[in-house]
């Protein structure tokens, strides 16, 4: 497939065809690093560091920003006042408003305008049409709820230097707010925690005029120059902080593109320390270790500060604070039991710098060693400074806390959280069958197959492609047969030829504009193409109207969709992406509003995918390539184009432990490698470690020979079926924890850290894992030829090795060494625990709902004691909103009985039951396996079961310990309904 002609050969080198196929012969060929800026090719980050090394440098350093004497009113959990921005020797000021509030959640935000009067004074340079102001938005995007203040917050001490709020739980929390510099100290139990501007790092950079310099003298023939005439100081006044880079306040050229800046500079930034902490975790996607590295030079660490800007970085490289394809601006510091946070929010682009340092100086840390501090700066490039401050103090309160502001995960059809079937592209209804057959043929279990932009009319969204896909619907139908799911691609750039979805995107003017306020056209997969508005209401009703059954032709009820390029990609625009100074629903700037684009679009596709057939009440299933903070609420992510590389399968674990504790844990990466072609071991360790991401496709590009798991020949297609089916018995303990995630914004796959947040051995560790509360800890092998692996043993429970029961006998911080031929994922099963599995292969997950359960009891240290949860419902609809679901408890008790009762305490009410829970109520507990059965049981064949009033009993076969193994006992044909109360006494 080539590019369009058209396109210039500069950037035609952007495009992922071209990148690949230089792959083919390169094997480790990375991003054109150069394509992509640097802080110090970004005016505004180069201004904010320099900045930074001035206010850090030798002498003394004041932070012009003060609070204005009695400026300051605290009232109904919120504090007023006004801080000046002192601009000149003159001691002219600029008056920015600043809200503190105290939320009932704990949560404090900071919130920081510039005075909109004197804004207003000032003309736009062009003949623009952008909005005069900062933008503001971005809260109605990322914030679904917890803003009630928090009434009993109260003034705790108060004079004419400071004023101290307290607040939070149990009015544990404070904020000093100081005048003179403004700074604010976030305390808890009366310790510093995260202070804003200690460092004196606060930038606002303030509308200004644009001082056009004098005209060039004229010069005559022959003439020299003449002598540089100082600008006379008037004209310069106010303007220009001595030293400061003025060269891109008012337009800024990249490669062969320029932003033209009609509000001149406007950047913010600030320095936020986290006090006593040396870990801090989150600000994705990045392709880097969990534990964020410093970012200002020295050995191992970056030269550039982590940047979030949605960009479409093909071929990223590894190990870098380089953006890539969603941002979420949420930080967590963490310490031995203590963590806490920042959400940062603002939709700019933006840098973040890290540094630790030692406190060296404090003499009141007799004995005790010296505690490292770490400082990050925020740099974005327009918009308010808005920050949220969370206090902790565990990993989980933060968790929590973030999603009560920003919405958690929202929980999906049960078919996509099985496994995904993808490549660029299935080419026919006839290729798409015939894998489907294969994969049956295979015994691969599988739900959805997915058709990338091939399937199109010449990349007419909306549109198939007549001579491959004459028959949407007879194909729709045969995967139906099956319970599977067809995903088709959507992506927002709109082919500009005449075809009615782009008629009617002009006509309704409902496409981003550029600079001008006329249409933006740029080029992408279709040549000359048009970006819907996702940020306008009217531009997210047409496209749901696209969507409907009968306008969408050739989809149906098993139909979903996958929304790329979003960040969004333009071939010709500045690093792929739009100018910035396009404009977008209400004339806010591009650049004020880019990191949220591509939820916007992800949003409207959710929202249309919910009203296509009235009556249809169904969840849908959108996966995003660009994201924000928010996005968890409408669909699932992946990392984008990685390639077939062991090191990339070893960096998606990181990537995506960063998304759970991030907010957004429903993500996965390509599995196989999106470039390049995989060899067998490689692509068997991936479908591995896949079947433990949140989000399990295997994907690959266009160039890439076919590695539809089929293929790989034996042993490998054998040992990739059994990881298809571990995933596949696993499906109701993966249900129970995106329904935990759905609850409380609690991550899918739990790094250490956040498991065991006092284990400091644990805080750098991101290859191992835990799921859910299943108590399975992963750690996937991503390194070739290796056939064991060392596993960091967190606690002095008893561990049980899956699939052998071989036990780890407590080791609290040992590593115990792990047999993991390539048959085999390393997992452990730790002590305590009660997961359920569905044990009986079947071809998708439709076709295992009324299938029997099997529980697995991993008893704990104390020989004698277990528990665990499971989630079920419909799997399809919103029923369950409305009580439609199973949530039980199970307990193993004093060695002795096993009990499962509803985990909210709800009673029964039969005449409640839908449909679905009726029917479900036949569904049964099959086995229970008892790993580490106690001793006392080995003498008996049979167990009583209590369920629905009788007592029956079921058959018991106990195994006695040997040789390292556990010994379990498995109890067979329960027989009691998996929604009722049971108890089963041994
Ligand atoms: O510029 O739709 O990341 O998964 O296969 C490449 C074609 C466009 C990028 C996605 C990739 C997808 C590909 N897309």
């Amino acid at each position: 497939m080539a590019p369009p002609a058209l396109l210039s050969s500069k950037w035609a080198t952007s495009l992922c065809v071209l990148s690949a196929l230089s792959a083919l012969f390169t094997p480790a060929v990375a991003v054109k690093e150069h394509d992509f800026k640097k802080c110090v090719q970004s005016g505004f980050c180069k201004r904010n560091r320099e900045f930074a090394d001035h206010a850090l440098g030798a002498g003394a350093w004041q932070s012009p920003y003060n609070v204005q004497a009695d400026s300051a009113s605290f009232k109904d959990g919120q504090l007023q006042a006004t801080v000046l921005k002192t601009i000149n020797d003159q001691g002219e000021t600029v008056r920015l408003p600043l809200t503190v509030s105290f939320l009932e959640s704990g949560t404090a935000r900071v919130t920081v305008n510039e005075e909109k009067r004197q804004r207003g004074d000032i003309e736009l340079r062009h003949d623009s049409k952008a909005r005069k102001e900062r933008y503001n938005g971005a809260e109605e995007w990322v914030i679904v709820g917890g803003l009630a203040v928090d009434k009993a917050a109260k003034i705790a001490h108060e004079d004419k230097n400071q004023i101290t709020i307290q607040y939070g739980p149990a009015s544990k929390f404070e904020a000093v707010i100081r005048f003179s510099p403004f700074t604010v100290d976030f305390k808890r139990d009366g310790k510093s925690q995260i202070k804003f501007n200690d460092k004196g790092l606060l930038n606002v950079e303030h509308w200004r005029r644009k001082i056009e310099p004098p005209p060039e003298p004229e010069k005559k023939e022959g003439e020299e120059a003449a002598p540089e005439e100082a600008a006379p100081e008037e004209s310069k006044k106010d303007e220009t902080p001595k030293g400061e880079d003025e060269s891109t306040w008012w337009d800024e050229t990249f490669g062969s593109n320029t932003d033209t800046k009609p509000r001149g500079p406007e950047a913010i930034g600030l320095d936020i320390s986290f006090v006593g902490y040396e870990h801090v975790f989150g600000i994705p996607s990045h392709a880097g270790p969990l534990a964020l590295k410093e970012t200002r030079g020295g050995e191992g660490k970056y030269t550039d500060p982590y940047r979030l800007y949605n960009a479409d970085v093909f071929e990223y490289i590894l190990d870098s604070p380089m953006t890539l394809y969603g941002a979420i601006p949420f930080m967590q510091a963490h310490r031995k039991d203590s963590s806490v946070g920042v959400l940062w929010l603002n939709a700019a682009e933006t840098w973040v710098d890290i540094t630790k340092a030692k406190d060296s100086k404090n003499p009141l840390a007799l004995g005790v060693g010296a505690k490292t501090t770490t400082t990050t700066h925020w740099i974005s490039e327009s918009g308010l400074l808005d920050a949220f401050v969370f206090l902790g103090p565990t990993p989980r309160d933060l968790t929590q806390k973030y999603g009560e502001l920003t919405g958690t995960t929202a929980m999906p059809q049960e078919f996509a959280i099985g496994y995904h079937q993808c490549r660029w592209n299935y080419n026919s209804e006839e290729d798409v069958e015939t894998v489907d057959a294969k994969m049956d043929k295979a015994k691969m279990p599988y739900d959805v197959i997915w058709l990338d932009i091939e399937y199109t009319d010449e990349k007419k969204y909306f549109t198939w492609d007549a001579h491959s896909f004459p028959h949407p619907i007879n194909m729709g139908k045969v995967l139906d047969n099956h319970g599977r799911k067809l995903v088709t691609i959507i992506d927002p750039h709109i082919k500009n030829v005449e075809y009615p979805v782009d008629q009617e995107l002009k006509a309704k003017e409902l496409g981003v504009k550029n600079k001008e306020g006329n249409l933006f056209e740029g080029w992408c997969w279709p040549g000359s193409s048009h970006w819907i508005d996702g940020f306008s209401p009217a531009a997210r009703e047409w496209w749901a109207s696209l969507f409907k059954y009968d306008k969408f032709k050739g989809t149906m009820e098993n139909t979903w969709i996958w929304n790329d390029m979003n960040e969004p990609s333009v071939f010709n625009g500045p690093e792929t992406t739009m100018p910035k100074d396009n404009l977008h629903h209400e004339n806010w700037e591009h650049r004020d509003v880019h990191n949220i684009y591509g939820m916007t679009f992800h949003n409207a596709t959710h929202h249309a995918l919910q009203s296509r057939k009235t009556g249809e009440h169904v969840r849908p299933f959108v996966l995003t390539r660009s994201f924000f903070a928010g996005s968890q609420r409408i669909g699932a992510m992946w990392t984008g184009d990685n390639q077939a590389a062991w090191d990339h399968l070893k960096a998606s674990i990181p990537m995506l432990l960063s998304q759970g504790i991030s907010g957004f844990p429903f993500s996965g990466a390509d599995v196989g490698g999106f470039f390049g072609n995989p060899e067998k071991d490689l692509l068997t360790r991936w479908y591995q470690a896949g079947a433990f991401y949140p989000f399990f496709r295997g994907h690959a590009h266009i160039d890439a020979r076919r590695r539809e798991p089929y293929l790989a020949g034996e042993p490998y297609s054998t040992i990739i079926a059994a990881a298809l089916r571990l995933r596949y018995a696993l499906l109701p303990s993966w249900y129970t924890a995106f329904h935990q995630a759905y609850v409380d914004g609690t991550p899918i796959i739990k790094p250490m850290f956040y498991t065991h947040p006092s284990e400091e051995e644990g805080f750098d560790m991101d290859d191992q894992f835990f799921v859910g509360n299943t108590g399975l800890l992963v750690k996937p092998i991503t390194d070739q030829d290796r056939v064991a692996t060392d596993i960091w043993i967190p606690d002095n429970e008893l561990y049980y090795d899956y699939f052998t029961y071989q036990i780890i006998p407590a080791s609290k911080g040992k590593r115990v060494t792990i047999d993991a031929p390539l048959e085999k994922v390393p997992i452990l099963m730790q002590g305590g625990h009660v997961f359920a599995r569905r044990d009986r292969p079947r071809r998708s997950s439709a076709l295992m709902r009324w299938d029997d359960y099997t529980l697995v009891v991993t008893v704990g240290r104390d020989g004698k004691t277990a528990e665990g949860d499971l989630y079920v419902d419909d799997g399809e609809t919103y029923d369950f909103e409305k009580g439609q679901y199973v949530h039980r408890r199970f307990v193993l008790d004093g060695a002795k009985t096993i009990t499962s009762t509803d985990a909210e305490g709800r009673a029964p009410k039969a005449a409640e039951d839908g449909e679905w829970l009726r029917k479900f109520r036949g569904v049964v507990v099959d086995k229970i396996v008892v790993v580490g059965a106690p001793a006392s049981w080995a003498s008996k064949k049979e167990v009583k079961v209590e369920a629905d009033g009788k007592t029956s009993t079921a058959k018991m076969e106990y195994t006695a310990a040997s040789g390292g193994r556990a010994a379990f006992a498995v109890i067979k044909k329960v027989g009691a309904s998996v929604a009722g109360d049971w108890k089963v006494v041994v």
